[in-house]
């Protein structure tokens, strides 16, 4: 089988438009084998990136003609073609490019099915007792892997670091890298206390970008991947696409290089197959994987309860919602449509259905199924990736790309949008799979969701946002435990490391003891 993968993923990543590359410097390469190339961008009425290629010195020769042969021009085409001229049928095809009209994007939707829809907030305690007990269970016997998504650019937080390496202002000065590697450590403890048998491993499987890769790689290093084995933190690349102009051309950001941009959180995918990773899964016989946003401080990374909830379902793609905030709230909306699961994103939906009633409950939107990238997948759905990769359809990000004046040579930072990026949406494959296979669990936004997307300052979704958040999440596991808290001015609520506490658990001890906040709880 994994044999049999590793061919797909070759002769697909040679399809694919421009798959992740590092590794030794590029070699020049001959005068035959640019001259086909070319060609072959000639043919598809992109020669305009080869305009200053004979002035090149050796490096920049070999770096732009590696860059290009990773490119499908004829791929590229297409994909913008449908951008820049929509095909008069409303019937997208298969390869089509999403950038529909909201109102597309909106289209021929339902609620989710009630047969789809769990919700931890009125799930009976047995029930969520058990999917506990056999997620853990599935974690001590080394099935359960991690899919972290960390490729984004943090353009809106202002900082040039990776997310992951994010201090938000705790008392203990964790990033959120370390707060997520702290829960992988702290559950294969509990799976091992559990199991009696040896100390599981449950592997975590970091999507960076070009941009963000070495920054991560060199942060974990330096962390000494926060007490988890190097060997099972298999940290890969997604892939890139080129920047496109209004009129269809691929831009140059220098005149040895291609703009580019990495092809979104829907590029995990091939990465998954290019990097070898759902390979690696196979051979560590993981069945069940959890995939989740970098910047939300609240996750429950390898959460035992939706594994177990998923599992229990034999659902191929699960996902966990909150009860969306407002009709404008920065969110998907999970819902179904023609019968399948489905996501419509907050830059894609209409207003009519962002502020829709529900009809039998008008005080509540009628789409308030948030999606908050945080996924279960099954290993098989991930093993067959080469077979639906090809049709999960890309979204246009009308974007100011600086980029090089193809008469002048002289780089442009353009005043307004220029051009296009493509991206893909990690949800997009929703649709791959019939509701039967899909399940969605509704969870408390105060326990599981507070997303770290904007500067200091801004009062909502921020560092300061997300430390409340943390700090409020102690408070109200301490008091559970029969501890109290007692706050000092704006000093409150108590930091509770996830070694010491995964999800509030094993806190018997705070019981009649009295915390200052702020304070930090924690496992030496
Ligand atoms: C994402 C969701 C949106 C909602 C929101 C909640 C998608 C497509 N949209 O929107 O529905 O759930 O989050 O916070 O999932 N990433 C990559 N590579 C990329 C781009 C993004 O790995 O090329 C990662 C990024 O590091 C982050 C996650 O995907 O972990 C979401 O990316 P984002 O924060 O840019 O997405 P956002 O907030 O637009």
């Amino acid at each position: 089988m994994a044999a049999a993968l590793k061919d797909m993923a070759s002769n697909i990543a040679e399809k694919l438009p421009g798959h992740a590359t590092s590794g030794a410097p590029p070699q020049l390469p001959s005068e035959e084998a640019v001259k086909e190339l070319q060609e072959k961008y000639k043919k598809a009425g992109q020669e305009q990136v080869f305009t200053f290629y004979d002035k090149l010195d050796t490096a920049g020769k070999a770096s732009l003609y590696k860059q290009l042969s990773a490119f499908d021009p004829d791929h590229i085409n297409k994909l913008t073609k449908k951008v820049l001229d929509p095909p008069k049928t409303d019937e997208p095809t298969a390869e089509s490019t999403k950038d529909t009209t909201a109102k597309d994007a909106s289209s021929n939707i339902e609620p989710l099915p009630a047969s789809a829809l769990s919700s931890v907030l009125d799930s009976k305690e047995e029930d969520l007792k058990g999917w506990y007990e056999s997620g853990l269970e599935l974690i001590a016997e080394n099935k359960v892997g991690v899919i972290l998504m960390a490729g984004g650019q943090g353009t809106r937080l202002g900082s040039s670091a990776p997310k992951g390496c994010y201090d938000i202002g705790l008392p203990s000065k964790k990033s959120l890298f370390q707060l997520q590697a702290e829960r992988i450590w702290k559950l294969q403890q509990l799976a091992q206390k559990k199991s009696g048998k040896g100390v599981p491993v449950i592997p975590w499987y970091v999507m960076t970008s070009g941009p963000t890769r070495g920054p991560t790689e060199a942060f974990f290093a330096e962390n000494k991947y926060f007490g988890l084995e190097k060997e099972n933190v298999f940290i890969f690349e997604q892939g890139v696409l080129p920047c496109i102009s209004n009129d269809g051309k691929i831009l140059l950001e220098s005149k040895e290089r291609v703009a580019v941009a990495p092809d979104g959180n829907g590029g995990l995918y091939t990465a998954l197959i290019n990097s070898g990773a759902v390979e690696d899964m196979t051979k560590r016989g993981v069945k069940h994987i959890h995939a989740y946003c970098v910047d939300n401080c609240l996750v429950k990374v390898a959460d035992p309860t939706f594994i177990g909830f998923a599992a229990s379902k034999d659902a191929d793609i699960a996902t966990k919602s909150v009860r969306k905030r407002s009709p404008k709230e920065a969110v998907g909306i999970i819902c179904q449509r023609n019968g399948r699961p489905d996501v419509v994103e907050y830059s894609e939906i209409d207003d009519a259905t962002a502020e829709a009633k529900d009809p039998k409950q008008p005080d509540l939107l009628k789409y308030r199924t948030a999606n908050i990238v945080n996924h279960y997948y099954s290993c098989r759905f991930l093993e067959s990736i080469p077979e639906w990769s090809h049709r999960l359809p890309h979204h246009v990000a009308r974007k100011k790309i600086p980029s090089v004046n193809i008469e002048t040579g002289d780089v442009v930072k353009p005043e307004k949008p220029n051009g296009i990026k493509l991206e893909q949406f990690v949800f997009d494959c929703f649709p791959f799979i019939t509701m039967d296979k899909f399940a969605s669990m509704e969870i408390r936004r105060e326990d599981e969701f507070s997303p770290l997307k904007n500067a200091r300052g801004t009062g909502e979704d921020d560092p300061d946002t997300s430390k409340k958040d943390i700090m409020d999440q102690g408070r109200r596991w301490i008091e559970a435990a029969g501890g109290v808290v007692e706050d000092e001015g704006d000093k409150s609520g108590v930091e509770v490391s996830p070694k010491f506490s995964y999800g509030g658990e094993g806190l018997e001890l705070m019981k009649g003891k009295t915390i200052k906040a702020p304070a930090v709880i924690e496992k030496e």
